[in-house]
């Protein structure tokens, strides 16, 4: 199916963008503003908001249509395509195939300095509703925190045995946090470890698609809990259990 962006009709093509212009509040910004949408693709660009955010500097927003149409039926996305089950369900699979406790180490490794989404996933009061994996039974997670260098991340694993780990990174300037997943593979696989590990990256622009191209084993984006995680972690260690791995 054929499908364009839906404003006050369907397939109007409506959307609304908004950016930063370096440039003072006033009738020349506007239309600065006004230009750059129609050289993006907009027609009829309307800018319905504009606001200054510092000297010399000012906010857009700008209502539009856009004529691009998107074939839903070739859409194909690379994703975690195991189900989630509640922390409960976790906690008994865990009782039901392991006669010990799952080891989780997670960190935001690097440079990174974004601890909210590792927190989400791993802390005890947990995210939204969705406790974090410290809560669940039969599973000991260890919390490193932010800007956790590779090699000390890599000792810890070593140190407590870990299962699974949780790297988070928010892809940033000049894309040095794929850098830095990268050296984590590395790091593993000189040390002989990358296939004893569960390999798990998650994070604001992390896709399925981009981990698993970066050597992980899956990527966890927005919106995903610890439930996803555990899940996940939990139905591929049962299934390298039975593969004997
Ligand atoms: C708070 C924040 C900060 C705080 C962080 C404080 C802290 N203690 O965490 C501070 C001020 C330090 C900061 C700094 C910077 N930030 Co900042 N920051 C944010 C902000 C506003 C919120 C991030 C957040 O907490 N989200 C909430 C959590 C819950 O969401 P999440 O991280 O996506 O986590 C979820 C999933 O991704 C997933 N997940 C996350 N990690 C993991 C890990 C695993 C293993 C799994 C399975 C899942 C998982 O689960 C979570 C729950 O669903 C965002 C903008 C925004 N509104 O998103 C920018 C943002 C992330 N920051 C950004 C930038 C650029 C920076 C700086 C580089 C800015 C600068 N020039 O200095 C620095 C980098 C500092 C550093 N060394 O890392 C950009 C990143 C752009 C990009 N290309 O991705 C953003 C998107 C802002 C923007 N629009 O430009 N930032």
């Amino acid at each position: 199916m054929l499908i364009k962006p839906y404003g006050d009709t369907a397939n109007d093509g409506k959307v609304e963008v908004s950016f930063t212009l370096p440039m003072a509040k006033g009738p020349e910004a506007t239309e600065a503003a006004r230009q750059i949408a129609k050289k993006m693709g907009m027609f009829d660009p309307n800018v319905v908001h504009a606001e200054t955010i510092g000297e010399g500097y000012t906010f857009f927003v700008i209502y539009g249509a856009i004529p691009h149409t998107v074939e839903t039926t070739e859409i194909k996305v690379r994703k975690v395509d195991t189900p989630t089950y509640s922390k409960e369900q976790v906690e008994e699979m865990i009782a039901d195939h392991f006669d010990r406790e799952i080891v989780f180490v997670g960190a935001s490794t690097g440079s990174d300095a974004h601890t909210v989404g590792i927190d989400a996933i791993m802390n005890m009061k947990g995210y939204a509703g969705h406790y974090g994996l410290e809560r669940y039974k039969h599973i000991r997670a260890y919390n490193m925190g932010s800007q956790v260098p590779n090699e000390v991340f890599l000792q810890k694993a070593k140190a407590v045995k870990a299962d699974v780990l949780l790297v988070s990174q928010t892809v940033t300037q000049k894309d040095v946090h794929l850098r830095n997943m990268i050296e984590l593979v590395e790091l593993l696989e000189a040390e002989g470890m990358r296939d004893q590990v569960l390999l798990i990256a998650g994070g604001a622009r992390i896709t399925h698609e981009l981990a698993k191209e970066l050597g992980y084993d899956a990527g966890f984006g927005p919106g995903n809990f610890a439930e996803d995680v555990a899940s996940f972690a939990v139905l591929e260690l049962i299934r390298r259990q039975k593969n004997g791995q």
